[in-house]
């Protein structure tokens, strides 16, 4: 016996992966996560058995509802989860996700469109991070046509604009959660690595390529092939999470890092994210908010390498593996470290509607309640 559930299946930005609205789900976590893991196909590598990409940034899931809390429209829960675990993961944001979810919100009812474009708030379940997404609706419902192009993804499409409130210290304490723009850590054998510890919508942690050995604007396939810094980067990364309050992260899929070098492409910065094993063909979009932020931060490793931007509201290019991504960033004039808006780019397109079939048995229970 399969039990169908309501889906949307939806590109936002740079990943995809099937949309649910919450009243279609368990609350029951451990029930929903299972029902998650089942959508996917994981854990196995290739998710043959479901929607899964076999990939992390198409091994996702969003769950939307309208909210309740005032000044807020929706709520949305992202869900990240991996090709080989079985662990689901609601801690972190994915801005990439969440470019979906105003489309998927007036696909679904959710919310009315208003006029030729279409503003909600939007809530973040994962840190309680609140952002304006805009998208057009010039027919009353989401255009997915349009002339946007974003780095990472074939052709165009309609603008999907985001603008985030509140970012700093999303999932810890503080946009600088180790209280320095700069830390020094022993690796072992005498080696030192400079590295920034950054949150800013997304727990990071910045190193020069350079520091690593490598140049920065290697190939993602040559990274994901590099046994010997995907070590290093592990290594490194867990000492990290501890000096970043984040505990023991060998489960978590959080801090990020990131390679940063000089730009190539008259970019601000040249990256390389692993997500965090592997290589992001681009970048994540909380990833760059954070990666542009430590740009504009005097003392931050990335500050070193960046190239400066002027003005209180400055537009900062993130170069990556299959282009670049554009944040504008609006700073405190009273204080560097205060970012007060970050606001972006994203396209969005529902690929496909339907329902997902899932033969957890939780699931029958759980309907014949
Ligand atoms: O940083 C990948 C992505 C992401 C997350 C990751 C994201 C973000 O590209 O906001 O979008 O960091 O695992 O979808």
């Amino acid at each position: 016996m399969q039990h169908p559930i309501p889906c949307l299946f939806m590109r936002g930005g740079t990943s995809r992966g099937p949309f649910f609205k919450a009243d279609d789900l368990p609350a029951d976590t451990a029930v929903r996560d299972r029902i998650l893991l089942e959508v996917v196909g994981s854990p196995d590598p290739r998710q043959i058995d479901g929607l899964g990409g076999a990939h992390p940034l198409t091994s996702k899931a969003g769950i939307v509802s309208r909210s309740a809390k005032p000044g807020i429209d929706l709520e949305f829960l992202f869900a990240q989860l991996q090709p080989t675990s079985d662990k689901v993961d609601t801690t972190p944001n994915c801005g990439n996700m969440l470019a979906a979810v105003v489309p998927f919100a007036l696909e679904t009812g959710l919310i009315a469109a208003q006029g030729s474009s279409t503003t909600a708030r939007v809530l973040t379940l994962n840190t309680g991070m609140a952002c304006d997404v805009t998208v057009d609706t010039p027919h009353g419902y989401p255009e997915y046509e349009g002339t946007a192009r974003i780095d990472g993804v074939p052709g165009t499409a309609s603008p999907v604009r985001i603008n985030f409130l509140d970012t700093a210290g999303s999932v810890c304490s503080s946009l600088l959660p180790t209280s320095r723009v700069r830390d020094r850590v022993e690796m072992g054998e005498g080696q030192v690595l400079e590295v920034t510890c950054i949150d800013n919508g997304m727990p990071m942690v910045l190193v020069h390529a350079q520091a690593l050995g490598r140049s920065g604007d290697e190939a993602v396939d040559e990274l994901n092939r590099d046994a010997e810094l995907k070590a290093v980067l592990e290594a490194l990364r867990l000492r990290c999470g501890e000096l970043m309050g984040l505990g023991d992260v060998t489960a978590k899929n959080y801090p990020k890092m990131c390679l940063v070098s000089r730009p190539r492409a008259g970019g601000a910065i040249s990256t390389r994210c692993f997500i965090p094993h592997m290589c992001h063909n681009a970048i994540g979009v909380l990833a760059a908010v954070t990666v542009a932020t430590a740009c504009v931060l005097a003392g931050s490793v990335a500050h070193e390498v960046a190239q400066e931007s002027e003005g209180k509201v400055k537009s900062i290019s993130i170069e990556h593996p299959s282009g670049e991504f554009n944040v504008e960033l609006e700073i405190d004039p009273g204080d560097p470290q205060i970012v007060r808006r970050a606001a972006l780019l994203r396209t969005a397109r529902l690929i496909m509607r339907g329902e997902v079939m899932v033969r957890t048995r939780d699931f029958d229970n759980w309907r014949k309640r």
